[in-house]
């Protein structure tokens, strides 16, 4: 290539730009599969409103914090559940002393089991609600806010997408609720 006086520093200016986008590139590259992960807006998690919190009343004070967050409700029913259906969802924690005391709690009046959707809805949703002792919880946190003993301590939220999905099966096989969200376009970027 000829280079004139004039243009030899534009070429070398952009040669630079070049090499050094090159580098940067090759740098991410090598960094292996650092690119961060796209977020989720379609995230579901499992919420359920135990027999304490159904019969204090607040069902309605807990489904309304997760709406004026913005999550979209895609499930809700009032059910009361059998001990097998309880023993499934909590089989995780199945050699907890704690275990039988458990589900005889879950299992003394109905819960209200609900979906929501939304982005990073998991961990999220567990911020909603506070740490598993509400003593711990923060006020403005469900538990922190209405609860004191880790056996009432009034709501369920999934602990891991997968959690959530096998929670959402089980409580919901019949599958959850399509529809558009008018508000999403107001929530997310
Ligand atoms: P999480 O509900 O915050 O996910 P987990 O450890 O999964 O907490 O426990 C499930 C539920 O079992 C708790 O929400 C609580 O109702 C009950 N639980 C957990 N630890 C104890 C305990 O030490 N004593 C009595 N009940 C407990
Ligand atoms: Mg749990």
């Amino acid at each position: 290539m000829l280079l004139t006086s004039g243009s030899a520093p534009k070429f070398y200016k952009t040669f630079f730009v070049a090499l050094l986008a090159s580098f940067t590139l090759f740098l991410r590259l090598s960094k292996g599969l650092e690119v961060p992960a796209m977020p989720n807006n379609a995230e579901r998690t499992f919420i359920m409103i135990k027999p304490d919190g159904v019969q204090r009343g607040i069902v309605g004070e807990i489904i309304k914090r997760f709406e004026q967050r913005g999550f979209k409700l895609i499930a809700l029913k009032l059910v009361h559940a059998s001990v097998p259906h309880l023993e499934k969802h909590y089989e995780d924690l199945k050699d907890k002393p704690f275990f039988p005391g458990l589900i005889k709690y879950m299992n003394a009046g109905p819960v209200v089991a609900t979906v929501w959707e939304g982005l990073d809805a998991v961990k999220t949703g567990r911020t909603i609600l506070g740490t598993t002792n509400p003593l711990a919880s923060a006020p403005g946190t469900i538990r922190g806010d209405f609860a004191l003993a880790v056996g009432r301590n009034v709501c369920h939220g999934s602990d891991s997408i997968e959690n959530a999905e096998k929670e959402i099966t089980l409580w919901f096989p019949e599958g959850v609720v399509q529809y558009t969200d008018v508000k999403a376009q107001w929530i997310f970027e």
